[in-house]
């Protein structure tokens, strides 16, 4: 499978014992003249920008090299228990900045990008985002990682090396037109191929009954199609600590038989398109979206994940320990970040029972001992379900196994409540019906031995709603972990003007603990700290204008409010609620209800799934109102309204340090936690916000006053659905009354009527899921606090400065030590400095 040239040869002796690479000035020019001229062959004439990252990051990677080499040997020599996150995501974004951050070369980097007349941040600009995410789930599992390394323990990621990543989102006339990201186009310089570790991943054929030697009957996967996992590594560097852990990422190969089978018979061209075929199953990401649910494709890659990497654990377990598994829970956990890499339950038990010929028992108290799962939905529509009959088509053995697994779990659950078939019914992996379906987070939760929420409101609702049933089964498997989000990325690196100011003010180990911004508490109304820190916000708006200038051709004053509401465009995140208010604002300006007003600039950015109608109408609609509002001569600077296309992280790290006004308004029990808000307060915005998700905590630690917190909780949520009757709350409310005046009377789409038709309707809709209208007034209420507390700015910077002082909790740090201290339980590992590898 792997070719000769990738056998096992001896090294030279003194091939890895190498003195580690200088950080200074000098070395790195000398470092970044020698990869730019001898390595990638460019000269002075080549002006390309690209040329110079590429160098520069290869720079920083050889410096990475070393430290991560011992960090592998060190986990190996201590045989310590790991960690394997399992994510089909990951928002990596940009690498560069942060292997800087975290290496510690940061200074010496820009002294030597000076004295070769060369600018970093221009050069930092020039990497392409890895964007192998959708939103939350993925950029979480990016902040983990960064956690993890920072805190030395030894967990690896496991993910999709998608050939494109994240469509990136272009405007047109007002509507998101997609295209594809190719991003491997112009090289990756931070990854290292692995074919050497490869593995066969099998699809198709059947499963079969035989007889071994000694005459037990066992199971085979038989005339299977297989496809090559290659293995891509990516380092993902600790905080100033010695620590690089890895980020494994598998990409499809076909296999030699694709060159072989067909060819032989004759077929070459036929032999080629399967080859294609198979190379295809890492091709794409899938844009979250419902109607992407059940798709063949979608399948393949979820077992691609579970099996390379599963197969990649077992094969370095069996290098030391050989086929004695007695161990192998106590020294392995894997993560399921939500139920996309749940196949990784069925597959375990097959590889246990059937290619290490464990009993069923044996391999089942591993598999449970050592999964865990974390659910990132409350949405019961976006619980994952996979139709038997794909499971049958391509993965036959492990339909088996998931029957036999559900037998016995439902056996289980008759002996506890006797005759209660419909509970039987109610907790079966399988739903019936005529096309029946596998239910992936049941299969996870059955084979777990911990279930996490992602916020405290979000685990409650879990065991109370979606996953009640097994709560009563085993209480004790479920838990709340909150998230959190890394400071080095979105405060040290985003907001140098902040990040300069604390360490002057209160140290620098705010950057491994966030707790320490408490002592900010202090400062917080003192005048001249107070002016250093408007001085900072100032710069970082200037910044932000400056952006929303040259993505949307929109001037925003940063003299004026910056309220931002940027995330996936989805209905239970509510733009339309803020798009409503926006129209209000608009209707006063327009009516002359302009006392006391305070000027706001409104941006708004996210993409919406391709396939989702609605979430692409909400788009155009808030393109249509600035489109509107920002030509009236009459609004002039008392309101900015600008969509910035492509919204990722690398726009992120732009956008929150120069934000004021945070909006987070979902409908309450929708959001599971959210992930933005956490950025914004560390960067010192204000939140806007219903009581859902993580909002909750937010405002817990920062206290009511300085935060803006409006409309139904999730228990008001719950009782008023029956009686919703958005048509009267329009008709009792004058401000929304004009509102759906404008729309309906087509102020907004006067050469294109009728389009926003199916968006009026859902707002006057009883059975909205979403309550928007219900919400109006009081969103209206906190808004116009807002404009009045703003314009008190001694009020507003000391609020902001609280807001920083009290977001220590949502570090990702916090929440990784939660992870490690009551699930996975591995030690803190620090690696040896000088590890001879020969
Ligand atoms: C499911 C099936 C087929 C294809 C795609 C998907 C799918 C992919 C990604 C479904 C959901 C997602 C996804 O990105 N989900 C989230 O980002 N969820 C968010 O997770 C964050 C981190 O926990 C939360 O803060 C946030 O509230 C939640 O919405």
């Amino acid at each position: 499978m792997i070719s000769k040239s990738l056998k096992k040869s001896t090294p030279p002796a003194n091939l890895t014992k190498l003195p580690p690479l200088s950080m200074d000035a000098d070395e790195l020019i000398k470092d970044f003249k020698r990869y730019y001229t001898y390595h990638l062959g460019r000269d002075k004439s080549c002006r390309l920008l690209h040329y110079a990252f590429l160098a520069l990051a290869m720079v920083q990677k050889e410096r990475l090299m070393a430290r991560w080499r011992n960090t592998r040997c060190t986990y190996k020599e201590c045989d310590s228990r790991r960690v394997h996150y399992l994510s089909m995501e990951y928002l990596m974004g940009r690498a560069l900045s942060n292997a800087m951050l975290n290496l510690g070369t940061e200074d010496e980097t820009i002294k030597a990008l000076g004295q070769l007349g060369m600018d970093l941040e221009e050069l930092e600009s020039a990497e392409l985002d890895a964007g192998l995410g959708n939103g939350g789930l993925g950029r979480l599992a990016a902040c983990f990682l960064d956690s993890c390394a920072s805190l030395q323990l030894p967990v690896i990621g496991y993910g999709i090396r998608y050939e494109y990543g994240m469509f990136r989102q272009v405007i047109k006339k007002g509507e998101q037109r997609e295209e594809p990201d190719h991003w491997l186009e112009t090289g990756n310089p931070w990854e290292l191929e692995r074919p050497e570790y490869s593995q066969r991943i099998r699809y198709g054929g059947r499963s079969e009954v035989y007889a071994d030697e000694k005459g037990d009957l066992r199971h085979r996967w038989v005339e299977s199609r297989d496809v090559l996992a290659v293995p891509f590594d990516v380092p993902i560097a600790g905080y100033k600590n010695q620590t690089v852990n890895t980020l494994r990422l598998w990409r499809a190969m076909a296999t030699q038989e694709f060159d072989l089978g067909e060819f032989n018979a004759g077929l070459y061209p036929e032999s080629v398109a399967a080859k294609t075929a198979a190379e295809h199953i890492t091709m794409v990401l899938y844009p979250n979206d419902s109607s992407e649910n059940g798709k063949e494709l979608r399948l393949k890659q979820q077992y691609f994940l579970a099996s390379a990497s599963l197969k990649d654990v077992i094969r370095r377990w069996v290098a030391i320990h050989g086929n004695e598994f007695s161990d192998f829970a106590a020294k392995n956990c894997f993560q399921l970040n939500d139920t996309h890499p749940a196949f990784a339950v069925p597959e375990l038990m097959r590889l246990l029972v059937d290619i290490h010929e464990l009993e069923w028992d044996e391999a089942w108290e591993i598999t449970t001992k050592c999964m865990a799962y974390t659910n990132h939905t409350l949405l019961p529509e976006a619980l994952e379900k996979w139709p038997v009959r794909l499971f049958k088509q391509w993965l036959p053995r492990l339909l088996d196994v998931v029957y036999e697994i559900n037998g016995r779990f439902l056996s289980d659950v008759a002996a506890k409540w006797p005759g209660d078939t419909q509970r039987q019914q109610r907790m079966s992996v399988i739903e019936e019906g005529n096309d029946p379906q596998v239910r992936m987070a049941y299969l996870a939760i059955i084979a777990s031995y911990s279930i996490n929420g992602v916020a405290a409101l979000h685990s409650k609702l879990l065991v109370s709603g979606l996953f009640r049933d097994f709560y009563e089964l085993w209480p004790e498997k479920f838990n709340n972990k909150t998230n959190g989000v890394t400071q080095r990325r979105w405060l040290a690196a985003c907001n140098p003007g902040l990040r300069g100011l604390l360490d002057k003010t209160i140290g620098e180990t705010w950057c491994t603990n966030l707790d320490e911004l408490k002592k900010l508490v202090s400062h917080a109304s003192d005048s001249t700290f107070q002016k250093q820190w408007q001085q900072v916000k100032r710069a970082n708006k200037q910044r932000l204008a400056e952006l929303v200038k040259t993505e949307c051709g929109v001037i925003f004053n940063p003299d004026s409010l910056f309220e931002v509401q940027v995330k996936r465009m989805h209905e239970y995140k509510r733009q339309l609620l803020s798009a409503l208010h926006v129209i209000h604002l608009y209707d006063r300006i327009k009516n002359g209800d302009i006392n006391d007003w305070q000027p706001r600039c409104i941006l708004f950015g996210g993409k919406a799934a391709p396939g989702y109608t609605m979430a692409k109408s909400i788009i155009k609609l808030i393109s249509n109102i600035a489109e509107v509002i920002n030509r009236d001569s009459e609004v002039g600077d008392k309101l900015k309204i600008a969509f910035l296309p492509d919204y990722r992280v690398s726009a992120m790290e732009m956008i929150c340090p120069g934000t004021d006004l945070s909006i987070q308004i979902s409908t309450a029990g929708k959001e599971a936690s959210g992930t933005g808000n956490m950025k914004f307060m560390m960067n010192g915005a204000l939140t806007i916000g219903t009581m859902d998700g993580a909002n909750i905590e937010i405002l817990e630690e920062v206290g009511e006053e300085n935060f803006f917190l409006f409309g139904l909780d999730a228990d008001e949520v719950t009782k008023l659905r029956p009686q919703y009757n958005p048509k009267m709350i329009v008709e009792q409310d004058r401000d929304l009354a004009r509102v759906m005046h404008l729309l309906t009377s087509g102020h907004f789409n006067q050469f294109e009527p009728g389009i926003f038709d199916s968006i009026i309707d859902s707002i006057l809709n009883p059975y909205d899921q979403w309550l928007v209208a219900a919400d109006f007034r009081a969103f209206t209420q906190a808004q116009q606090q807002v404009s009045q507390e703003y314009q008190d700015q001694k009020n507003w910077t000391q609020k902001s400065i609280l807001n920083v002082a009290y977001s220590g909790k949502f570090s990702s740090d916090r929440t990784i030590r939660q992870y490690n201290e009551e699930i996975w339980k591995v030690p803190p590992t620090t690696p040896h400095t000088s590890i001879d590898n020969d």
